[in-house]
């Protein structure tokens, strides 16, 4: 088992500044400076995780090539391309569109590494250089829409590469799953009317954006049905997302048969995460990715191509990330001295409200042709 790992120094340079991600510091209203959430830390100890527990010398490293703008625009209007770049040769940078989002200078060309970063994972995945791929890049991607960045995002990174493998390398089928704890709307956006690209999103209720990504938005037109979203309530642990998996992800993918998968992977749904309110573990994330290996050596010959998205906790997700990236390419556990303590934690157990909403959703797989 060959598995890609994609990292790069200047994904740690995308500077996020002091805003907290919340609302700009305003001392009259009592909101101090604070760092970004979406900071470097999370991803720079995770890759430095990698190193250290030695998993580095079993991965295969793949150097990101920069997006081009043809790449970019096939997700992206020329407008918002136009404003980005103009905004990222401003000595203090700007901001994608939501003021959450703000990037220093030179933010443009860290933006189109990382989703440049996205497309040459896939194409390793797809021209057999790996059986899969960890793309860790940042800033993350999943709630871009064509005209706008959000959520601490600037390119849609895993469309940019979809719609890459697509049009350009002739792929006919492509899922994604996106287990970030925020809604992947921005991915949903820009496949909803296509039947071709399956989207399946596990968030945490109605948490970011807000009134996004409900049980009911199933795609429009031809895409119909090729949308999936389980909007799992504030609480949900290991059991929860492993009954999503077992009841919506792996049948959805039976019926789908991608070519390839694709996750949007952030580790913002771990029980250490300051900006969610989900349970899960490192076991958990390594569960969830032994299921999608299963279901895509059955479907699509193994090929799994991951992109880093969220997850604001410096101590777990580094864990949660190397528990991943392990599963993936067959090496034994190193070990995480956190899980005794979120596993001890109440709550891993499939309660009664969460199996009603995977239930519902379970309901809709049978419409994918
Ligand atoms: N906003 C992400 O992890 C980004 O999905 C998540 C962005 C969430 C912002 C949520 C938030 C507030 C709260 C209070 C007031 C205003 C805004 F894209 C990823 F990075 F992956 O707590
Ligand atoms: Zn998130």
């Amino acid at each position: 088992m060959t598995t890609g790992y994609l990292y790069h120094e200047l994904f740690g340079w995308h500077d996020t500044g002091t805003n907290a991600g919340l609302a700009p510091s305003d001392p009259a209203a009592g909101l101090q400076p604070f760092v970004h959430f979406e900071n470097a830390e999370t991803k720079r100890r995770l890759h430095e995780l990698i190193v250290v527990s030695g998993l580095i010398d079993k991965l295969e490293r793949i150097r990101p090539v920069s997006a081009t703008e043809e790449q970019i625009l096939r997700v992206h209007t020329p407008e918002y391309l136009e404003r980005i770049k103009t905004e990222s040769a401003l000595p203090k940078g700007g901001d994608a569109g939501d003021g959450l989002s703000p990037f220093g200078r030179g933010g443009y060309e860290i933006a189109a590494l990382a989703a440049g970063g996205v497309i040459t994972a896939v194409e390793a995945v797809l021209n057999g250089t790996v059986d899969n791929a960890y793309a860790l890049v940042r800033p993350p991607g999943h709630h871009a829409v064509a005209s706008s960045g959000m959520g601490f995002c600037i390119f849609g990174n895993l469309a940019i590469a979809a719609k890459h493998a697509r049009e350009a390398l002739g792929v006919g089928r492509i899922a994604i799953l996106d287990w970030d704890v925020h809604h992947g709307n921005g991915t949903q956006s820009v496949f909803y009317d296509d039947p071709d690209v399956l989207t399946v999103s596990l968030h945490q209720d109605n948490v970011f954006p807000p009134n996004s990504g409900a049980a009911l938005e199933r795609g429009e037109g031809e895409g119909s049905g090729y949308a999936l979203n389980v909007p799992l309530p504030p609480g949900t642990g290991d059991q929860g997302y492993l009954y999503a998996m077992d009841s919506v992800v792996v049948p959805a993918l039976r019926r789908f048969r991608p070519e390839i998968i694709l996750v949007a992977s952030g580790f913002d749904a771990s029980a250490m995460d300051p900006l969610s309110r989900q349970m899960v573990t490192s076991t958990g994330y390594r569960e969830m990715t032994r299921r999608l290996m299963d279901v895509a050596d059955e479907v699509c010959g193994g090929r799994i191509a991951v992109s880093h998205e969220g997850g604001y906790s410096p101590v777990y997700v580094p864990f949660c990330g190397l528990a991943v990236m392990e599963t993936l390419s067959g090496q034994p556990a190193f070990g995480d001295p956190v899980l005794p303590i979120v596993s001890g934690f109440a709550g891993h157990d499939l309660q009664a409200h969460q199996k009603q909403v995977i239930d519902e959703v379970a309901g809709f797989v049978a419409d994918i042709a």
